[in-house]
């Protein structure tokens, strides 16, 4: 698929352009065509899906974004590195304010990296409510040239809101689940089950670009008989990996190369395969399976094969382009990705045991306005779980999941290079995979995949001076805390930044503080800051019962 918008580049126009996006952010009431009941979605110009983005390599996107919600939004183009333009980011008390009801914000992006994005809400986790969109910037000088393009955006649509499945979650006692209004997959905006042929002509080369707007569950994408070369992944050229199938984890982005059969004596099947891995199975609703065909003529027969692929994603075995080796990391630290239960048995999810909240001040505000105290963590409040990276060091990240819960962890303004993979119970040493030292180049991506009950070690130099989160991209998790922040650079910030004004009017309109630390004070005094949640060092009851009964909770 090639779409219209993308005229000049096909054209092979050499300026840079400015691609105009006048986007009104309206309620939806929508089933979006599935067999369940409508809910009231967040679109854009009372549509959903949202319009698909697309632009080249040099361009500037500017979001003309008016909120017609009665409550706050704000739009983030995740994987884009915003450099210079941190307050661009979209996470509201964090890179600025939220964009207040009834007003408009203009979002200025650079778009310096080509590849596979996507554009969601970053308030409210507002995404989980349908505002989420691809966002594919093409490089005429791209090294993998394709004939043809085609997209799979896959999202999945639950018929409550986030706010009605966040507060089933905070049930006292982690007694209330979401899964009693089981979701449906859409691709590419359309119910699953409508999945359209792709068409394929004898001996062109094809360019499939896989989405994950998911909220939970990972998927895998295969086509009978045909190898995938990946490509990229998370908008970083890689070099070609020949697989069968491709996993996805939520956020991820993946381009695979498919060379066409010669001849056109025979059609295939593709798949599209919703997984259970982070949910359980649900009867009927997960693991799902959609088959499309893949047509050479309409004349012939499909070839139906009887076993469909499925394997993790191979993170470690998958090489970056680029041939940066592995980095020699400065730091280290360890980032335990658990669950907890605040007063009263709610459950909450936790980094280190640290449940985000906002502060009173965003972020990058506290960075910009406390001279030296910029540097110190503390500045933006122990509930931020803010880590301050020296402009350039090399920070290695272990993130540590001893739960039964797998997550799909998003730095932003980043890339990581992938480098070993294990369990957390393994005394011995033997799951433990590791890169090669030399020789290799090791994939970089902004999300990864911590598996249930496994550790993922990644590496990331800290060369974008910033506010940047680095989260859960599971929307529920997030939702429940599961988020921190890296102040990168401060000093660099300060000599660097200016915030438009547009951003610090956002904020003076929602009366909210643009300067001092966490609390608003220009001093080391945290009055009024918000607390750091405090966890319960016992398991509500009725999962200390399960416990006691021998299940892993
Ligand atoms: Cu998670």
């Amino acid at each position: 698929m090639r779409f219209a918008k993308a005229l000049p580049f096909l054209l092979g126009l050499a300026q840079a352009r400015v691609v105009v996006e006048n986007w009104d952010i309206t309620y939806v009431t929508t089933n979006r065509g599935l067999d369940q009941p409508a809910k009231r979605g967040i679109g854009v110009n009372d549509q959903l899906p949202l319009p698909i983005v697309e632009a080249e390599i040099g361009d500037t996107l500017v979001l003309n974004v008016r909120n017609s919600l009665d409550r706050p939004t704000s739009l983030h183009a995740h994987g884009i590195f915003q450099h210079g333009t941190n307050y661009y980011d979209g996470v509201p008390m964090v890179n600025g304010c939220p964009i207040a009801p009834g007003s408009n914000f203009t979002y200025e992006i650079q778009l310096e990296q080509s590849g596979t994005y996507w554009i969601h809400g970053h308030a409210s986790d507002q995404n989980f409510d349908g505002l989420r969109t691809p966002l594919i910037v093409y490089d005429r000088n791209d090294p993998y040239p394709a004939d043809k393009e085609h997209l799979f955006a896959v999202e999945d649509w639950w018929p409550i809101t986030i706010d009605e499945s966040l507060e089933l979650l905070q049930k006292p006692g982690g007694l209330g689940t979401p899964f009693i209004y089981p979701p449906q997959t859409l691709i590419n905006g359309e119910f699953g089950k409508l999945t359209r042929p792709l068409y394929f002509e004898p001996g062109m080369t094809y360019r499939i670009r896989l989405v994950s707007m998911m909220s939970l569950p990972m998927w895998e994408f295969a086509i009978d008989s045909h190898e995938l070369y990946i490509v990229e992944v998370d908008g970083v050229l890689t070099k070609p990996k020949a697989v069968n199938v491709v996993r996805m984890a939520p956020a991820q982005r993946v381009s695979v190369i498919v060379k066409a059969k010669e001849s056109v004596a025979a059609n295939f099947e593709y798949h599209i395969t919703v997984l259970d891995d982070y949910v359980l199975p649900i009867p009927g609703v997960y693991p799902a399976q959609f088959d499309g065909k893949v047509v050479y003529s309409p004349d012939a027969p499909t070839d139906i094969v009887e076993t469909i692929p499925s394997e993790p994603f191979d993170d470690l075995g998958i090489e970056s382009l680029d041939h940066e080796p592995l980095l020699y990391a400065d730091r280290s630290m360890f980032l335990n990705l658990t669950y907890g239960f605040t007063a009263g048995d709610i459950p909450s999810e936790t980094i280190n045991l640290i449940s985000y909240r906002d502060s009173l001040v965003p972020a990058i505000f506290s960075a910009l306005t406390t001279g030296e105290r910029a540097i110190n963590p503390i500045t933006y409040g122990p509930q931020t779980n803010t880590k301050v990276a020296k402009y350039n060091e090399v920070i290695e990240l272990i993130f540590w999941s001893p739960t039964e819960l797998a997550h799909p962890m998003h730095l932003h303004g980043h890339v990581f290079q992938v480098i070993e993979t294990g369990y957390t119970n393994d005394t011995t040493g033997w799951s433990r995979r590791r890169v090669p030292s030399s020789g290799f180049s090791p994939l970089k991506r902004d999300s990864v995949h911590v598996p249930q009950g496994q550790y993922v070690v990644v590496r990331f130099r800290a060369d974008n001076p910033g506010i940047w989160n680095l989260h859960c991209h599971i929307d529920w998790h997030l939702g429940l805390g599961f988020n921190m922040l890296f102040v990168v650079g401060p000093r660099e910030m300060q000599e660097t930044m200016r915030v438009p004004q547009t951003v610090v009017e956002q904020c003076h309109i929602q009366d909210i503080m643009t300067s001092g630390n966490a609390a608003g004070h220009d001093t080391y005094n945290y009055s009024g800051a918000p607390d750091l949640p405090y966890l319960q060092a016992a398991l509500p009851p009725p999962l200390a019962a399960l416990q006691a009964a021998g299940f892993s909770v």
